[in-house]
């Protein structure tokens, strides 16, 4: 322990903690922007200066450590100046428009300038945004950058793809895409942790609600929209909702007031998908390629992508079953269009999803119908989300919570944890213990699969045979695993990827609380909706029984194969 002042409070601080933390652990709060915790402590916008009292010096909070004897004062004339002059040199290089900015209402750099009373125009100078494809799901706007190496560091440190970079080091650095390439060129995942990391409004989704308004308002089509696991856990947050108030009926509700016509949810085909891909699974342990290497999951776009560019020898190791998403677009193109009397192009299938790479999953080529349609026409992230409810003027807490429509509104508990970084494992060991033994195990008896680790296995047996099933989220970590698994120092049969930390509920196109990582707050949501729910089995889902007996017949069979199944090639 080390004895320090800090604003006239003596203090009794661990060694090594830092003049930042130790004030927060007193009840002293110094701004940041740049800032954020275990990723990015470089000091490098100096919103957290301090006074050295006698040393007559001001030091960076984030990265400072506390010492013996230390005095500090963190609020003091020359403190407060000099927070300002370095905040008016900040926005001198940022294009200031934050009523039309898609961070305009959750801005820490308009919140800063609005606290140290920084609100003249002097400072500003005409910025010109960057040339970008704005067909591209990422967007970055290079004028509202202000270099404070947060997209940098997550992509290098958490993702290890390194698609950031500085560009021409020196007084007129930049930030940018690695070796100024276009974007569509380098191996950026579209994981979306960049956007979720960006204090400011730089980084962003393509913004779809424009061509959504226009599907709704259009009267010869039916709208189907899709609400992903994870979007139930964190759609209330920009409404300042608890999960209990932001509950997915609520959101069918506030969805059927804006004139969607027909209200379903990701984790019916979740449910699908399992059956699919345990099936597959069971196959795959039966007739094991002789790499011995795992059956990967494939339902996180993100990781897909990643896969591709980074381990295209792998890919066949990649389940075929489609993803949740994509699976119910093929669905609601084939089964329901024909159990309504429509025809697939008079359908206009939309997905909330918290992922940007969702956009560029519905986009591909490969999940294209043979008509030219896609099977899923629009991608909304949960932010997009939000932005339409905001549009339409509409307090969410004022509507009553509603079923959603049937039949592919009914899902089970394994199908809504898939939102987060285990679930899938869980839901598919689940079902797959029931295919070869013919009777349920208890629905928790997988439970190791749960938690926010990196990186966790589970070992059970299925009918004697030992199996090993790992989750792995982050792609850093998904590539650390990989690297195991090919040099034989780790072994293992399945292998769930999530890209995003947490999975799912922390995906790239959740709401944004600067600085703070909400995957761990948001998975309990998805644990006990699985808790509560009376069919916590896939494969005891009635709609799914629904599905099979009508459509498909059994899983893996020849129809199941040609609508929900795919082939992944770099
Ligand atoms: Fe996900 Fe999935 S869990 S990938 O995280 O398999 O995006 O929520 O919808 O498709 O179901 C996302 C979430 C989601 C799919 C499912
Ligand atoms: Fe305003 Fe923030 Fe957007 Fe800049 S990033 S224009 S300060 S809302």
């Amino acid at each position: 322990m080390v004895k320090i002042t800090m604003d006239r409070q003596e203090m009794d601080v661990p060694a090594g903690t830092t003049i930042l933390d130790a004030a927060e652990n007193h009840g002293i709060h110094i701004p940041t922007l740049c800032y954020y915790a275990h990723l990015n402590e470089i000091g490098s916008c100096r919103m957290c200066l301090v006074e050295m009292q006698g040393k007559d010096q001001l030091v960076t909070a984030c990265n400072t450590k506390v010492s013996e004897g230390m005095r500090l004062a963190t609020n003091t004339p020359a403190v407060r100046e000099a927070r300002q002059t370095n905040l008016e040199l900040i926005l001198s290089q940022h294009r200031v428009d934050c009523t039309s900015c898609v961070r305009g209402d959750n801005c820490s750099l308009q919140d800063l300038a609005n606290n140290m009373g920084v609100t003249s125009q002097d400072y500003e100078k005409e910025l010109a945004a960057q040339k970008w494809d704005m067909a591209f799901p990422l967007i970055r706007d290079n004028s509202k950058c202000i270099k404070c190496m947060r997209c940098v560091q997550v992509c290098d440190k958490i993702q290890q793809l390194h698609v950031w970079d500085v560009l021409h080091p020196g007084s007129e650095s930049d930030i940018g895409v690695r070796e100024n390439l276009p974007i569509s060129e380098v191996n950026c995942s579209l994981c979306g942790q960049c956007v979720t990391h960006c204090p400011v409004g730089a980084l962003s989704e393509r913004d779809d609600v424009p061509r959504m308004m226009a599907a709704l308002a259009d009267p010869d089509v039916t709208t189907v929209v899709q609400i992903a696991p994870s979007i139930r856990a964190a759609w209330g947050e920009d409404f300042g909702m608890t999960p209990k108030e932001g509950t997915v009926k609520r959101l069918a509700s506030v969805l059927r007031h804006i004139g969607f016509d027909y209200i379903f949810d990701t984790s019916f085909s979740a449910d699908l998908t399992i059956m699919e891909e345990a099936s597959e699974f069971l196959h795959f342990m039966g007739d094991r390629p002789d790499d011995n290497l795992p059956l990967f999951t494939s339902c996180c776009p993100g990781w897909v992508r990643f896969a591709k560019t980074e381990y295209p020898e792998l890919l066949g190791h990649l389940s075929t079953s489609k993803s949740p998403q994509q699976m119910f677009g093929a669905v609601t193109k084939t089964w329901y269009a024909e159990k309504m009397g429509l025809k697939p192009d008079q359908i206009f299938s939309v997905s909330i999803m918290p992922c940007i790479a969702k956009k560029s999953e519905a986009d591909m080529p490969s999940m294209t119908r043979e008509d030219g349609t896609p099977d899923v026409d629009l991608v909304l992230t949960t932010r997009e989300l939000d932005r339409m409810i905001k549009s339409e003027y509409l307090d969410p807490r004022s509507f009553p919570e509603s079923e959603l429509d049937d039949p592919l509104g009914v899902a089970s508990g394994a199908g809504v944890i898939f939102g987060s970084t285990g679930g899938v494992m869980e839901a598919a060991l689940r079902s797959a213990y029931y295919f070869v033994n013919d009777k349920n195990t208890d629905a928790d008896t997988f439970k190791a699969a749960r938690g926010q680790d990196g990186c966790r296995e589970v070992d059970t047996e299925i009918n004697g045979i030992p199996i090993r099933g790992i989750a792995v989220n982050g792609l850093g970590n998904a590539r650390h695993l990989i690297e195991d698994l090919k040099a034989g120092r780790r072994q293992c049969d399945f292998v769930e990827v999530m890209a995003c930390p947490g999975g799912c509920v922390g995906g790239g196109g959740q709401p944004i609380h600067d600085g703070e990582e909400w995957a761990a707050r948001r998975a309990p949501t998805l644990y006990n909706l699985d808790e509560r729910n009376t069919i916590r089995f896939s494969h005891e889902n009635p709609s799914i029984k629904e599905v099979y007996k009508e459509y498909f017949g059994t899983p893996l069979s020849e129809k199941a194969e040609a609508v929900l199944h795919t082939h992944h090639s770099a």
